[in-house]
């Protein structure tokens, strides 16, 4: 992986032959309304897109790989820069969007030194001051505090539809931070975007793990991204094998809006305060008492992940042998699911006194940062979904290993029987098929039952894909509405659509323009680039 973001002169570099047509006509458009709206031709285009997650859901946040694809559907900033300051100390921005009655045009005087957002307001330029905070920040590191950010006028143009599930918000944040990276001269380095940018995001009051800005920023075109967070953030692509009959990954709306920052206190960082809770207690629980457990990248700096490693090291300092990580996991689950017996979950005060803590200072620790609303944390269910869901993502890494294994097996095969690899045809692989697919659909089960994050909408789409012929079928993304994501032999991708027409989405009273980004058949797209104008 890593490198630098790419400078491209034009699309093909970006978009399948397929998509190249509409991306034109949709990026001479941009080009235009921004020679109108500012009197002046933009420099560059920076490109961030969305990402479906295939498999690895809420995990990340507790630093367990992940596995998302990059969609086509992306976000646009086209920029142009001036030294012109707007008042002493202050430099300007001038934004604005395609969707002008949606996202209204903001202008703003940004002082040198700060970037105010106010994550209590929703607005859509949060994001754009998010990426722009996180960029300055680093800006500032690299040349000093006396650095002078150039004013940039924006025009930007987001096909992730937002709150759909498929990040928007990475998308934009993404773009974002790299736009007044290159608007400011610099090369920008993937990984250090990558990481700039979930960092930025939690500014909007959202405290996400790292995989959406992961495959935002560091996809391939052709291939799926494995995402690790432990002990650093790492990633490669990673292709699927072939197979017969050809799978789509067939991503479905449920049009039920998720908006996780107004509910985060009681979905999203909700969840994130439960899993650190749990690792703490585990900690406090199975470990020798005193131990600490390591800070970490995730957003309150313990997680499972800590816990994981701290409980196994100190087992191979007693003399265990080194286990497989996924025998590891396993036997957290058995641990976990022993020692957090209470399925009703615990109070603030069983946590303190689990924890030999203080209420207060258990605030401190978890809750203050990360205001949440919550009468008893469900530690167990949410401990189990993590170590299972982990162990879930390396099962399917390892299926995708033997795909390839016999892809390998029969290509020699053929060839020693002396055929041409023209007529190389893949075996009937539905067993294999089937055996993808039911792990998306444990995933489904457990982010319904034990991480609680589905919604009646997202369950009755899964259900009605599999009776039409899905091998696999799961919320995508956070939950609590969005997106799902289907594994679908190509030969049942009509099917599939005609029992969603017919068993959900008629039932719904959507506009056209709905309808026609209900069910999109994802491909996996490329990262973040930066298209050079002139
Ligand atoms: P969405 O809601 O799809 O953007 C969120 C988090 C991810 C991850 C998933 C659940 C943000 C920005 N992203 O994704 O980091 O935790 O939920 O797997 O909040
Ligand atoms: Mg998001």
């Amino acid at each position: 992986m890593a490198g630098t973001v790419p400078v491209v002169r034009s699309l093909e570099a970006i978009y399948a032959a397929d998509a190249l047509a509409s991306q034109t006509s949709r990026w001479n458009k941009l080009l235009a309304q921004f020679q109108e709206t500012y009197g002046r031709a933009a420099e560059f285009v920076s490109r961030s897109p969305g990402r479906v997650n295939i498999i690895g859901e809420h995990i990340d946040y507790s630093l367990y790989s992940v596995l998302p694809m990059a969609v086509e559907a992306d976000a646009l900033l086209a920029v142009s820069t001036d030294l012109a300051p707007a008042r002493d100390g202050t430099f300007k921005i001038k934004i604005a969007n395609v969707q002008a009655s949606r996202f209204p045009s903001r202008e703003f005087d940004v002082p040198y030194d700060t970037v105010d957002i106010d994550p209590a307001v929703h607005e859509w330029t949060n994001y754009f001051k998010a990426g722009l905070r996180g960029a300055l920040e680093l800006l500032r590191e690299k040349h000093g505090a006396g650095f002078r950010p150039k004013s940039m006028q924006i025009l930007m143009d987001g096909t992730v539809p937002a709150g759909g599930g498929l990040s928007s918000s990475a998308a934009f944040v993404s773009a974002s931070a790299l736009a007044v990276l290159v608007a400011n001269g610099e090369e920008v380095d993937k990984t250090a975007l990558a990481k700039l940018a979930i960092v930025s995001e939690r500014a909007v009051g959202v405290n996400s793990g790292g995989m959406d800005q992961s495959a935002s920023v560091l996809s391939e075109r052709g291939s799926a991204l494995f995402v690790s967070f432990s002990p650093r953030l790492a990633a490669r692509p990673v292709r699927l094998p072939p197979t017969r009959p050809e799978l789509t990954f067939l991503v479905a709306q449920s049009f039920v809006a998720a908006d996780k920052v107004v509910t985060a206190p009681v979905h999203f960082n909700l969840r994130v305060v439960e899993c650190s809770l749990a690792a703490a207690y585990l900690n406090a629980a199975l470990n020798p008492p005193g131990t600490e457990l390591p800070a970490d990248a995730s957003p309150l700096g313990v997680s499972l992940r800590g816990f994981h490693e701290t409980y196994f090291a100190l087992q191979e300092r007693g003399g265990a042998a080194r286990k497989p990580a996924a025998d590891q996991l396993a036997e957290l689950a058995a641990l976990a699911a022993a020692t957090l017996d209470r399925p009703e979950g615990y109070t603030r005060e069983d946590v303190a006194r689990a924890l030999g803590v203080t209420a207060d200072e258990l605030h401190a620790r978890f809750t203050q940062r990360i205001p949440v609303r919550a009468e008893r944390f469900k530690l167990r269910q949410r401990a189990l979904h993590v170590f299972l869901e982990a162990a879930r993502v390396l099962r399917f890494m390892a299926l995708l290993e033997e795909g390839r294994a016999q892809q390998q097996q029969q290509q020699q095969e053929q060839q020693g029987n002396g055929e041409t690899t023209a007529d190389a045809s893949p075996q009937d692989t539905s067993e294999y098929n089937a055996r993808l697919g039911a792990l998306l659909n444990e995933t489904q089960a457990s982010c319904r039952d034990d991480y609680e994050c589905s919604c009646p909408e997202i369950d009755a789409l899964c259900d009605l894909a599999r009776a039409a012929g899905s091998y696999g079928s799961r919320l995508t993304g956070a939950g609590w509405g969005g997106c799902s994501v289907h594994l679908v032999p190509a030969d049942r991708v009509e099917a599939v659509k005609a029992a969603w027409e017919k068993g959900y989405y008629s039932k719904l009273d959507l506009t056209e323009e709905q309808k026609a980004a209900a069910v999109v058949v994802s491909r996996p797209g490329g990262g973040s680039a930066v298209y050079q104008v002139a």
